[in-house]
């Protein structure tokens, strides 16, 4: 689970179904990438495992050239058969999978990434081999209805303690990444701010712009 090239990533980006249904998903992988995002995650929570190949082979062509990570939620089998580089878990997906069964179940993602939404759930996370992890939902946000959010607070306490990559997720806009960046993130994942946004590649160079300013 090498973390070596996500120590470059600053800006996670997406492909939600939710949000890019019925868009061409090459073309909002293209945009984004043209923004500055690094590393980017196809999320088709509603999809079956053969659409979400289908969509993650679309992704993963269309990012090839940028050379930009490609991770899929959830579905393990389907980040393998479409060549994509790693695989995001949540809390559950990733509690469900015996703790002798995960290396071999892992075997062929070089990245696995966790969400957290606890300062132990990060710290058992890194002391479990993730290559990053994912903290939040920070503040409210429609992507994940009625989850508690984690406040800053949370952000605060991670940067401090854990010394893997950590991406602050959830309600992240242009307006309050300031909020995030002070509370000690390097890295932001934004979902809608960016998908719902006029213009995908000029809102993703405005976060890009927002993350190297501090560091
Ligand atoms: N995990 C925690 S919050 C969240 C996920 C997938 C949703 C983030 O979406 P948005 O639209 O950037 O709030
Ligand atoms: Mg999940």
């Amino acid at each position: 689970m090498s973390t070596a090239r996500l120590a470059r990533c600053r800006l996670y980006g997406f492909i939600d179904t939710t949000y890019v249904d019925e868009l061409d998903p090459g073309e909002v992988t293209r945009d984004l990438l043209a923004g500055g995002v690094d590393i980017l995650q196809v999320r088709a929570k509603e999809r079956s495992h053969a659409e979400r190949v289908d969509l993650g082979l679309k992704v993963v062509s269309a990012a090839f050239p940028s050379h930009a990570p490609v991770i899929i939620d959830d579905d393990i089998e389907a980040a393998f058969e479409c060549g994509a580089d790693g695989v995001h878990l949540g809390q559950e997906d990733w509690a469900a999978i015996p703790r002798e069964q995960r290396a071999e179940r892992l075997a062929n993602m070089r990245i696995v990434g966790i969400s957290t939404h606890s300062l132990e759930q990060a710290l058992a996370a890194e002391r479990d081999g993730a290559s990053y992890i994912g903290v939040g939902p920070v503040f409210p946000t429609a992507t994940k209805p009625g989850v508690a959010s984690v406040g800053t607070d949370l952000v605060r306490q991670v940067a401090a303690q854990v010394k893997i990559p950590f991406f602050a997720i959830g309600g992240i806009t242009l307006d309050n990444i300031g909020q995030i960046l002070e509370a000690g993130a390097t890295r932001v994942a934004v979902v809608s701010a960016i998908l719902r946004s006029s213009d995908v590649t000029e809102t993703s160079a405005e976060f890009k712009r927002r993350l190297v300013a501090v560091r």
